[in-house]
């Protein structure tokens, strides 16, 4: 039975990825922080076969023990400060965490291995966010790199760390540079849940108005589910590589309101939604569409949900909640 330790388990792609390796049979251990971590009894709950493992990414000694109790044949890096806003706020915590967190668990990796660096697989979560202030549309895994965030300069650093680590010591380490991606457990932080969740509340009377950042920005936005599949089949490749995971589709931010107004019947979204200059970031990523065909080819990846699929699974799951008074 092959093991993987899993970073982030917490997270949404941390729950996902641990569902679908239980499901073929693996192992899974997961790395959670913190003393009395609120999630840990969503994760004891959701997955309960996982075994848990207290580390941090900033703290290295807590993932060489982390590696040495679970001995695992595959790591997922999942682990990040995620939420790109914050990340102007937070840029040093964003930095330790995103960026150096990377390195920490790489050199974890490579210190537990000792002779045979290639022994454990490994995979980093990077992000469409490199992409930034695009240079070239749809963006592929040649395109240069061009982050407009701490967050996305963490990432840049984390992906070229991982490639360094594969070409300096022969790591199998692979880095799938995904594009956004979503569910119902996504956090409330990021934009699909944001409004899915007010939508859902609007709809039960429950909400008066959804306030909004910029809502011309276009995102490629996919399912989660089949997002944390690509990451797993990256690690059954013989070689390590990186590659683009996207839907090839692109919307923007006010496509999204109006098709989840759209999905509970309410066609005049425009009375409910009101910007706000505080949602507005100090530096946008204004369009994103991503080309997936290596990913295709390499891998045999492709994504099963569209846009309008996902934005009705999302609106549909918060009305089921609020209605349960979740
Ligand atoms: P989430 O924000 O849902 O999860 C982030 C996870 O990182 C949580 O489990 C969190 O734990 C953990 N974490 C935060 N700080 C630390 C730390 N210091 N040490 C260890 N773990 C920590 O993110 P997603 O699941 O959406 O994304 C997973 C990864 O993929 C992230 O690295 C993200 O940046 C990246 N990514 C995501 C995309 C997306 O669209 N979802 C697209 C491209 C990349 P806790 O619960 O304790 O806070
Ligand atoms: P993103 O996701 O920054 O792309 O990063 P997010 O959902 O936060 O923003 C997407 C776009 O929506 C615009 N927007 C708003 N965003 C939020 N959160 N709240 C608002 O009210 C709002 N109004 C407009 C944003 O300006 C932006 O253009 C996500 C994260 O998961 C990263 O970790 C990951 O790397 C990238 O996706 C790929």
């Amino acid at each position: 039975m092959p093991t993987a330790l899993i970073t982030g388990i917490t997270g949404q792609d941390g729950l996902y990825l641990a569902e679908l390796l239980l499901a073929k049979g693996y192992d899974v251990h997961g790395v959670i922080r913190g003393q009395n971590n609120p999630r840990r009894e969503l994760v004891e709950r959701l997955v309960p076969d996982v075994r848990l493992h207290n580390g941090d990414l900033t703290d290295l000694s807590s993932l060489m023990r982390a590696l040495r109790e679970s001995q695992p044949d595959e790591v997922y890096n999942l682990g990040a400060v995620s939420f790109v806003a914050y990340s102007w706020e937070n840029a040093f915590v964003t930095s330790d965490v995103t960026a150096i967190g990377v390195l920490n668990l790489l050199e974890a990796v490579r210190l537990h291995c000792g002779d045979d660096p290639s022994s454990v697989r490994f995979y980093q979560a990077s992000s469409s966010e490199m992409f930034g202030k695009v240079q070239e549309t749809p963006q592929r895994e040649s395109t240069l790199l061009w982050p407009r965030s701490p967050y996305g300069v963490s990432k840049v650093y984390g992906h070229y760390m991982t490639i360094n680590y594969r070409e300096s010591y022969g790591m199998h380490a692979s880095s799938g540079i995904l594009f956004n991606h979503e569910s119902p457990r996504r956090g409330e932080e990021f934009v699909t849940r944001k409004v899915s969740k007010a939508v859902a509340a609007i709809k039960l009377g429950m909400q008066d108005e959804l306030v909004m950042g910029n809502l011309d920005a276009r995102r490629d936005w996919g399912f989660a589910g089949d997002y944390v599949d690509a990451m797993w089949r990256m690690l059954q490749q013989p070689e390590a590589d990186d590659y683009v995971i996207a839907t090839g589709e692109t919307h923007t931010i006010e496509e999204l309101v109006r098709v989840a107004f759209a999905h509970v019947g309410i066609d005049d979204w425009k009375r409910y939604v009101r910007q706000d200059p505080a949602f507005m970031r100090p530096a946008e990523v204004d369009e994103l569409i991503g080309d997936a065909s290596k990913a295709r080819e390499v891998l045999g990846w492709e994504p099963t949900v569209r846009f309008e699929e996902l934005v009705a699974m999302m609106v549909d799951a918060d009305v089921a909640a609020l209605k349960a008074g979740w």
